[in-house]
């Protein structure tokens, strides 16, 4: 993949005029935002801000200071690129939505992260299916000028390009160890249990009730049982893993997958809702709410 994207005239998205580069690289359109877009990001912004004082672990909030994300309008790509790449090297890159796998992969190896260059309408305000830019510029973005998580998740890029090549089953386990740490994970603090996951950060009920609800597991951390457990795409998780400190992630993504794979491939998945006996419980779920089928 090269550094820069070719340029491809005339390519345009069925999102409007927004020429989309050959590798599905875009450049954000800031200029082309309304008011109501700003609006909607200034809402989210302070709403969740609102929210997650108290709630999300002090990295996340003090690196979304430090890059300079205020409510005021939606931010630059190029001034958050100005603060990321003399942190930890990173840059953003616009993209119209999910890439394919192995394009996103590519990306995170190469500390490019893709952000969707569109935000949701106004009547989309509190949930919206595919991740927005809201989702990925307020949700993943701060944690990547954390000099530790920027390493992880070119790791974990790097350990996806290789799963790719090994096959799907190897690609699930991996998929999973996103879901619920750069999604949904949860961090050990010295004053109690905060919120690191992008989709719990962006999420104003889930960043409720990921830490307060009786309704969730909360498990320790552990690497192959996370890459054996289904998850939820159209609810609240019914399990939320946490973390000690993100050094652990990247210690726990530093072996070679490859025999972890093989383990894995000769044991059953995990429903999302079970408690396993060895696992280190935080809290054993009530399962308030759960509906029995949707794992994936
Ligand atoms: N593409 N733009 C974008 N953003 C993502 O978060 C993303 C993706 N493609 C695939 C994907 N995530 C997941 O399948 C990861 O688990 C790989
Ligand atoms: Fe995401």
């Amino acid at each position: 993949m090269s550094s820069q994207p070719r340029r491809v005239e005339n390519l345009h998205t069925d999102k409007g005029k927004v020429p989309v580069y050959a590798t599905g690289i875009v450049e954000q359109p800031w200029d082309g935002y309304s008011d109501d877009d700003h609006a909607t990001w200034a809402t989210l912004f302070a709403r969740q801000r609102e929210v997650l004082a108290g709630r999300a672990c002090d990295e996340f909030l003090q690196a979304q200071d430090a890059m300079g994300m205020t409510p005021d309008r939606i931010p630059k790509f190029t001034e958050l690129n100005d603060a990321l790449m003399a942190a930890t090297g990173w840059t953003l890159i616009g993209v119209e939505g999910l890439l394919p796998e192995l394009d996103f992969f590519d990306h995170l190896a190469n500390r490019r992260f893709p952000v969707t260059w569109w935000i949701r309408r106004p009547d989309q305000i509190d949930y919206i299916e595919e991740p927005d830019l809201f989702h990925d510029l307020f949700g993943h973005v701060p944690l990547l000028m954390n000099p530790v998580f920027g390493d992880y998740m070119e790791a974990y890029g790097k350990g996806g390009v290789k799963a790719h090549g090994i096959g799907p089953e190897a690609l699930q386990n991996l998929t999973r160890l996103y879901w619920y740490t750069v999604e949904f994970g949860l961090i050990r603090q010295h004053d109690g249990l905060r919120i690191y996951g992008a989709g719990i950060v962006s999420s104003a009920g889930e960043s409720v009730h990921a830490l307060e609800s009786a309704a969730p597991n909360r498990i320790g951390f552990d690497l192959e049982r996370i890459m054996r457990t289904r998850y939820r795409i159209d609810t609240y998780q019914k399990t939320y893993f946490v973390i000690d400190s993100f050094q652990q992630l990247m210690d726990a993504t530093d072996p070679d997958f490859t025999p972890i794979y093989a383990r894995l491939a000769a044991q059953e998945s995990v429903p999302a809702g079970t408690v396993l006996a060895g696992d280190h419980v935080f809290q054993r779920g009530s399962g308030e709410g759960w509906s029995s089928e949707g794992d994936v």
